[in-house]
């Protein structure tokens, strides 16, 4: 059970040797999950019983798994890469491609599923199903309102579609307008044998119920994104408050500035080239490496001993096409020894807290799908991709994302930390144990943004406690 809370399967054998230890389960099964790598969905025997024979080895347990070829980690204390698509894109965008990438986010996101609805292939739900109520796992190839008001949802499994009807009377009509296409969910309702379902419950695959943090490490972590150092609209000044806050050239009382670790930052460093049309008139700096030997030298100012963390957005000089790789040489050079670039998305752990960072574009998609998500809130956006255990639900909307042969946008465990950026506001929750935070900006509103009313709340930062897992806002 306590392996299944955590959204782990356990090999029988693997249970066989929990069962045989002589110790205390409880401190065996803690430590087992406390160390099992966060890609891993099967614990297998070899894995519980390296960790029962070797006590020096804390490496042991960390397998790669061969559906998420993650980076097993070695090291405690130090922020680690688990696991981005850097050096691993596959696709080409053929047909093959586009399915091998839907099927991949079915079968991750039914096994979550599955552990909670007894769900049938839709190809058996025929005749001899007329009248009785039925459970399925499907994909959302479409979802519409007719001019009666009723909803109607096309699903789809590996076996077949179906549609899904829900009556604009319905008690779970106002739920089902939360539906989004592409995503995956289990539906209950009542068979008519004739590839209809009326349905009378709707099932995400959610995160488990957990109030506690789900792992606590040591010292702080600031979190930061969208920079856009190059734009006219970057408040230098502000950095600079951060900076000497941060290396403690300024009274500090609280003496929280010397416990921060890693700052870690999701994305939009620099404003970029052409990101947008007429973007020239907003650029204080317009060659994109100059930007970048601007960005470094902001972040380079930051304390030696800090850990920093760089995760690219869609102003950065990678491709568009998400998942992103980790920014290239070519502007890495410019920023010090032992920073970790890693991709977007991307699994990293802070002295083995668990961070899911993504720079959060799918926002603008829940924003403009959901009701009740709005910019002003983004960490309730954050909520929804947990709840749909998937960062970027709608394709082919505003995101544009490769067919990779695997989904890197499933969640398959929840991490400790999700860090989002991309909407320049500020929203921190805790959602199920896990911290929920978007860093805001650190650019002031542009023209642009006047136009399409966002209102950005720059220059404040959220650190998070590693050991309480509490989070608070310093504004500068
Ligand atoms: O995005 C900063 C913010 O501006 C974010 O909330 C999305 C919004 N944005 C960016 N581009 C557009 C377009 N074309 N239409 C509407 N809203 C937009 P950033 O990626 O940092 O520029
Ligand atoms: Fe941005
Ligand atoms: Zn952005």
């Amino acid at each position: 059970m306590r392996f299944a809370e955590q959204g782990y399967q356990l090999e029988p054998e693997a249970l066989e040797f929990i069962c045989s230890y002589p110790g205390s389960k409880d401190d065996l099964i803690r430590s087992i999950i406390g160390r099992m790598d966060r890609s891993v969905a099967v614990i297998r025997a070899f894995q519980v019983s390296s960790l029962l024979t070797s006590t020096d080895a804390p490496g042991a347990l960390l397998e790669k798994s061969s559906a998420l070829p993650c980076i097993p980690s070695s090291q405690a204390a130090a922020a680690e890469l688990k696991c981005d698509i850097t050096g691993r894109s596959t696709c080409v965008g053929d047909y093959d491609d586009f399915v091998r990438y839907f099927r991949d986010r079915y079968t991750k996101i039914r096994e979550i599923l599955s552990r909670r609805l007894n769900a049938r292939p839709i190809e058996s739900l025929g005749k001899s199903t007329a009248g009785r109520e039925v459970s399925l796992i499907g994909m959302v190839m479409d979802v519409h309102t007719t001019a009666k008001g009723n909803r109607v949802i096309e699903l789809e499994d590996p076996t077949g579609l179906i549609v899904a009807f829900v009556q604009k009377d319905a008690q779970i009509y106002e739920q089902s307008g939360n539906i989004l296409p592409d995503e995956v969910l289990g539906v209950t309702g009542t068979s008519d044998g004739n590839g209809r379902i009326f349905v009378k419950s709707l099932l995400w695959p959610d995160i488990p119920n957990q109030t506690a943090p789900l792992e606590v490490g040591g010292g702080c972590a600031l979190l930061l994104s969208d920079l856009h150092v190059g734009s006219k609209y970057f408040m230098d000044d502000a950095w600079q408050r951060f900076i000497q806050w941060l290396n403690g050239q300024v009274e500090d009382p609280s003496g929280l500035a010397s416990q921060v670790k890693y700052v870690v930052i999701a994305g939009d460093l620099v404003d970029g080239i052409g990101v947008y049309p007429g973007q020239e008139g907003d650029l204080a700096i317009k060659d994109i490496y100059a930007q970048y030997e601007a960005a470094a030298e902001r972040i380079n100012a930051i304390r030696s001993d800090v850990s920093v963390i760089i995760s690219p957005g869609n102003h950065d000089i990678v491709r568009q096409a998400e998942p992103q790789p980790a920014l290239p040489e070519t502007v890495r050079k410019y920023f010090r020894e032992g920073g970790l670039f890693v991709g977007n998305p991307a699994w990293v752990t802070l002295g083995g807290v668990s961070v899911l960072i993504y720079h959060g574009r799918s926002i603008d998609d829940l924003v403009l799908r959901l009701p009740g998500i709005s910019y002003a809130a983004p960490e309730k956006a954050m909520v929804e991709m947990l709840k749909r255990r998937h960062l970027s639900p709608v394709y082919g909307s505003r995101v544009s994302i490769a067919p990779e042969h695997e989904d890197h946008y499933v969640i398959s465990r929840p991490p400790a930390i999700l860090h989002c950026g991309h909407v320049h506001t500020v929203g921190i929750t805790r959602y199920k144990g896990v911290a929920v935070i978007n860093s805001g900006t650190w650019q002031s509103q542009t023209d642009f943004q006047k136009k399409m009313n966002i209102q950005p709340q720059p220059a404040v930062v959220p650190i998070v406690d590693l050991s309480t897992m509490k989070v608070r806002k310093l504004i500068f």
